[in-house]
């Protein structure tokens, strides 16, 4: 905050004679013909260059757009690639800022140089979705005597000191994981084997990420409820397709009485449901085994309504908006709150057809 103001009081000194209307900070598009989302670029060449187009605008009085570098996972899956395009929406010239996006290909290294280019290149805001949650503590430190404020989105961090952000907003994947145990000791009610005994393997998110770390948690502690049920097998499938399915292959091979599937997300679900094919087992409401998947993407619906998954348990991607309210609160000076998790539902393959025209991603 300290350096975002003191920015705009450069800003309005420079720019002595021009009238700043709403000096707070609160300020509207440059007329800069910089890119609304550029990619990360490690070259001093570069930085050097939006040093110079950034001191441009200001002797020129401009309004100054807000600057927010962004450290994204990667693109392992549906939910990424909703979440991508929900920040790459909202952090846009129109909208008054700059988005300077880096993927980091799902490694917390490339992070760390992101987020190290973005404190060189003297971003407004950064904004990290990370990979996982440890790892944070000197990078952050960093950001923090830069003076730059630090945004966390959808998975969470671990660090010793939390004056190290400023905020978090995203999911509460250990109620995701209660969710899901809550909807199968359901379904095994309504179909008569609540007293049968059943067998369970999880692939995996990414180990380390908060969505992983909560989603096991959370059908952990609720399974302790359920003493017929029994976990065979746990795998990482690293949150996408292709890794799905070839874990999915190997319990396959190692286990023939699997009754139930959990992929800690619809892409290694989608991955799961191929192996099972493959196998010549079959599998959703009317087959061998039942798929439990988090995320709730639309091709996760199609997968219900073709027949295939048992049930999604949603996690929102939308937090792009989320966090320019965030901004916006802290342009004007306002206190934001520290952590703010997002209201989710449970989508069973019954409601599919009817919920999938109202999705938005
Ligand atoms: O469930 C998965 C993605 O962190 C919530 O990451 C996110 C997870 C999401 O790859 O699909």
């Amino acid at each position: 905050m300290k350096k975002r103001f003191l920015s705009v009081l450069t800003v309005a000194v420079m720019a002595a004679a021009t009238i700043l209307t709403g000096c707070s900070g609160t300020q509207t598009a440059a007329t800069t013909a910089a890119p609304a989302a550029t990619e990360s670029k490690s070259d001093a060449a570069t930085t050097e260059a939006a040093k110079a187009e950034s001191k441009t605008e200001a002797k020129a009085g401009d309004k100054k757009e807000i600057v927010v570098g962004f450290s994204q996972v990667g693109a392992e899956s549906d939910w990424r690639t909703a979440n991508t395009e929900s920040m790459k929406s909202t952090f846009t010239e129109k909208n008054g800022y700059k988005l300077i996006f880096d993927d980091a290909q799902q490694k917390q290294e490339n992070q760390l140089k992101a987020v190290r280019n973005f404190i060189q290149q003297d971003v407004d805001y950064i904004v990290i979705a990370p990979v996982t949650e440890t790892g944070w503590d000197t990078v952050l430190q960093e950001a923090k005597d830069a003076g730059i404020p630090v945004i966390i989105v959808d998975r969470m961090i671990n660090v010793s000191d939390d004056s190290l952000y400023t905020a978090w907003v995203g999911s509460n994947f250990l109620q995701e994981g209660y969710d899901a145990v809550g909807w199968l000791d359901e379904y095994l009610k309504k179909t008569d084997r609540a007293d049968k005994d059943i067998n369970i393997v999880t692939i995996q998110g990414t180990i380390g990420s908060s969505a992983q770390i909560g989603r096991t948690n959370g059908v952990e502690e609720k399974m302790k409820d359920h003493a017929k049920w029994k976990m065979l097998e746990r795998q990482t499938g690293e949150f996408t397709q292709a890794k799905g399915q070839e874990v999915m292959e190997s319990f396959l091979k190692t286990y023939n009485n699997i009754d139930v599937v959990i992929a800690e997300n619809d892409n290694m679900a989608f991955g799961a449901i191929d192996a099972i094919k493959a196998a010549g087992k079959t599998c959703g409401p009317k087959g061998d085994i039942t798929v439990i998947s988090f995320d709730a993407v639309a091709a996760a619906f199609d997968s219900m309504i073709a027949g295939d998954m048992n049930v999604s348990v949603e996690c929102n991607p939308l937090h792009g908006p989320r966090v320019s309210e965030i901004i916006g609160k802290l342009e004007k000076g306002e206190t934001v709150e520290k952590i703010a998790y997002v209201k989710e539902g449970v989508y069973p393959a019954d409601t599919a057809a009817a919920e999938k025209p109202k999705r938005q991603y």
